[in-house]
């Protein structure tokens, strides 16, 4: 009966680890997860967070196995009309500039471009947004916006 309990005491102590921060975040409606993989998709065509946010935090996984020189991915936010105006800055901003126009006002909040297996994560103030207002986001990659792109709802 004791060396049941020896075994016993440590599994469960892990288990309380390992469970608990993860129920944290997911219970947590300002911190929002999204995924790119290397078929040119996001796994959500949108995400929400609530008025009663003040900071507001995106982390990306890029989920697949490519270098982010062929198959690199971000997350911009953007206001809905401006999605194919920030797609086309991006492109012009180059490689160098990660696909994001530098100073853009455009450009609402943003991650930097990362390749398979990689993660990143942006948080900004939702005072940059109005409750109900119209937004959209998209990966700025050359050519990826027709298909990466999606409804961001605040409030
Ligand atoms: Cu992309």
């Amino acid at each position: 009966m004791s060396r049941m309990r020896l075994i016993l005491t440590p599994a469960l102590l892990l288990a309380a680890f390992t469970l608990a921060p993860h129920a944290y975040a997911a219970g947590d409606p300002c911190q929002l997860e999204i995924s790119g993989n290397d078929q040119i998709q996001y796994d959500k065509h949108e995400l929400a967070a609530p008025a009663s946010c003040k900071e507001i935090t995106v982390t990306l996984h890029h989920a697949g196995k490519l270098p982010k020189e062929a198959m690199g991915h971000d997350w911009v936010l953007v206001n809905a009309a401006d999605v194919a105006a920030v797609a086309n800055a991006g492109m012009s901003a180059g490689a160098a500039s990660g696909y994001v126009p530098a100073g853009d006002k455009r450009v609402l909040a943003h991650t930097k471009l990362v390749g398979g297996g990689e993660s990143t994560s942006v948080t900004f103030p939702s005072s940059i947004l109005k409750a109900g207002g119209s937004y959209q986001y998209l990966c700025t990659f050359p050519g990826h916006s027709a298909l990466m792109h999606g409804t961001f709802k605040f409030g």
